[in-house]
């Protein structure tokens, strides 16, 4: 193995080599405590160090990292105390996620590390997010982000680079080129022969070095890092390696040919480093040893302190006052009286405009958003007010683009990301409901993002345009859910959606876009979310809907004088407003609940349920739900009309009054 050491000083030599060493030596002693059963499992490293430490070596301390499982050396490079890993890795409350998840499996901003979901890939989109809002504050710093080469076959990997090409991000995407995803090789993995191969189908630069030599993967980041901090772009760098061990410990090395081990055995990026320096007289036994004694040292104390500490105990307050970052909601009231009619869908224009001058830190992006104003014209105008930079269409991939919105959010940025229709979200759900839900619980990161979803049936759009998804979100905790019916609430919820540090999912419906109409006032304002609205009053019975479903109700009880009813109307989903449900149930005695969503595990039924055991002394009659046929939406107005609960409902609301 050949050494370049360039401008390197013996110092800096002797540095690299004790950072190359202290994951080894981890890595050994915690195969040790596998062994005895002091941790539960372990993904090695070894064999991989020097990709891992070359890299944060030449990363600047202030940018990101975003490190996979056989990453150790980014952490131990970035200095985190390491009884503060052990802890981490012994899911004990003094690591990083409170012991809420594993390994790692988690991020600080202290040391400008954001780590991995199990997923793999959906990292390489938050990475987009980190750069771009490096990008915008044109701060000249770089990113690294990580990537096997099994991950590499996800969607999210041709996204995200897809992404950074067009938008010139200052991203180095690494492949951790180790011969294996898990126990398949490569040539069942992927057919291309080389991964800079890829980097020219995106148009960018792709550098190949040999991953277990440290020295090389330091110069050529650091390399890369000089000229895309300057012009950002990003460029692809391939490290060639091979894992020396099994995916994890306890899967075993069955499947790989002993040749490769030896063949590799001989490349060990540690050995040969440290023979080449001692070669070269700048080490010495004398020093290994005290360099070696120096990390045990280390070691051991750290595990004493990580050994030392108490097993979590549970507090569910705590547990599930974490799920959402702190955030005090103050209602902002318009200055003036002063109001417009507006349409639903302009009011949403409206309040994305006033948002987007309030906070100078918003972006908003989506297919088609810029010039075009987006398919529904939500955005017209919006590039020539606040600039390509803050109205970025983006390339066709959800997931890439939600996963910035999360990466925006580590580097302090607000994003609003408009899906073409809600029904397309389905590409990007991994990111909403693994990355954007949990990443505050697991390790106090928030999402500030929303989520436009313009959404429903009635438009003849058929199976793939007029889906109503919201209970898909509704299951996920850590999500809100806001859906407005009226224009004004439209506008207030959306400023307050963009004020909230947490991640909504924004529904819209696109039949009340251009239909419905109302006063808005002028002014910047917020509506509280999490609180229902009392459309009507009345003593008979209650409705409770949102969205399309308040139009019907309001139609309903015009066309029904004699019905004397609540019309409550959620406007927000997740979280629910109980007392005002509880209040109308418990006032009436009866009530229907009516959703365009599907009837089975809609949202209707969790409300059925709480009504049920909340208000039975109080209810006079079965709780009544309404809700589409569970069949896919169909196209043609008469079948979608029979598909919606429209009509149903009509009948439905008339037996309950005359129960
Ligand atoms: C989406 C997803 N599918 C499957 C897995 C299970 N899994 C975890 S790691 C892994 C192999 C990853 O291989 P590679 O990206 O090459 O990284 P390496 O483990 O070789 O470092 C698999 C299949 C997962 N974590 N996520």
């Amino acid at each position: 193995m050949h050494f370049d050491r360039k401008e390197l000083t013996d110092s800096d030599l002797i540095h690299f080599y004790t950072q190359l060493l202290k994951p080894r030596m981890i890595e050994e002693k915690m195969l040790v405590l596998l062994r005895q059963g002091k941790i539960a499992k372990w993904f090695s490293g070894i064999g991989q160090e020097a990709i891992s430490v070359g890299t944060a070596l030449a990363m600047h301390r202030e940018e990101y990292i975003l490190p996979m499982h056989r990453n150790l050396g980014v952490f131990t490079v970035r200095n985190i105390p390491l009884h503060r890993l052990f802890s981490q890795f012994q899911g004990k409350p003094g690591g990083f996620t409170n012991s809420r998840d594993r390994s790692f499996h988690f991020g600080t901003r202290e040391y400008n590390i954001v780590g991995m979901i199990s997923h793999l890939g959906p990292q390489l989109g938050v990475a987009d997010g980190i750069a771009l809002a490096n990008k915008l504050k044109a701060n000249n710093r770089s990113t690294a982000v990580f990537s096997g080469d099994g991950g590499a076959s996800e969607g999210d990997f041709h996204e995200s680079i897809n992404v950074a090409a067009v938008w010139d991000l200052p991203v180095i995407f690494i492949i951790e080129n180790n011969g294996y995803g898990l126990s398949t090789p490569s040539n069942e993995q992927f057919r291309c022969k080389q991964f800079i191969d890829k980097a020219i189908g995106y148009g960018i630069e792709g550098v190949q070095v040999d991953g277990n030599n440290v020295l090389e993967v330091y110069h050529a980041v650091n390399n890369i890092n000089s000229q895309i901090r300057k012009t950002p772009r990003p460029v692809l760098l391939e490290c060639l390696t091979f894992r020396m061990r099994g995916h994890e410990e306890a899967s075993g090395t069955k499947y790989v040919p002993q040749e490769l081990f030896d063949e590799w055995g001989k490349k060990d990026p540690v050995r040969n480093f440290e023979e080449y320096l001692v070669e070269a007289q700048i080490l010495n036994a004398e020093l290994i040893k005290e360099i070696r004694a120096y990390i045990r040292r280390e070691i051991e104390e750290g595990l004493e302190v990580a050994f030392a500490e108490s097993e979590p105990s549970p507090e569910t307050n705590k547990e599930i006052g974490d799920l959402y970052a702190p955030f005090d909601h103050k209602t902002i009231h318009p200055e003036s009286d002063q109001k417009t009619e507006m349409r639903f869908l302009d009011a949403i224009t409206d309040g994305m405009k006033q948002s987007m001058k309030r906070h100078s830190n918003l972006v908003i992006m989506g297919q088609d958003v810029a010039e075009y104003g987006g398919v529904f014209k939500a955005t017209i105008g919006f590039v020539e007010e606040f600039g390509k930079q803050r109205v970025r269409n983006t390339p066709l991939c959800e997931s890439a683009i939600i996963g910035a919105g999360l990466g925006l959010s580590v580097n302090g940025f607000k994003s609003i990301v408009e899906m073409q229709f809600a029904d397309f979200v389905t590409c990007g759900f991994n990111q909403i409901v693994n990355n954007l839900a949990k990443t505050h619980y697991r390790w106090g990161q928030n999402a500030d993002v929303v989520v436009r979803m313009p959404t429903g049936a009635g438009v003849g759009a058929g199976p793939f345009h007029s889906q109503s998804n919201e209970a898909w979100f509704f299951h996920v905790p850590g999500l809100k859910i806001v859906y407005p019916a009226f224009p004004d609430d439209a506008k207030g919820l959306l400023n307050a959606a963009v004020n909230d540090p947490n991640p909504v999912m924004f529904f819209e419906h696109k039949a009340l876009y251009r239909s419905v109409s109302g006063m808005v006032p002028n002014d910047y304002y917020t509506t509280e979310i999490g609180k229902a609205k009392l459309v009507r009053e009345g003593n008979d019975l209650s409705i409770i809907t949102y969205g399309f479903g308040v139009h019907w109700a309001i139609e309903a009880l015009d066309q029904n004088p004699s019905i004397s009813a609540d019309l409550v109307d959620l406007r927000s989903l997740l979280p629910w407003d109980r007392e005002a449900v509880i209040n109308s149930v418990k006032k009436t005695g009866k009530v229907i609940i009516v959703h365009e969503d599907t009837l089975t595990g809609g949202i209707g039924a969790e409300l059925a349920a709480v009504i049920a055991n909340e208000c039975f002394a109080f209810l006079d009659a079965p709780v009544v739900r309404s809700a589409s046929l569970d069949t896919p939406v169909p196209m043609s107005s008469k079948l979608e009309w029979n598909f919606l609960p429209k009509d149903r409902f009509f009948q439905q609301l008339k037996e309950l009054a005359e129960y």
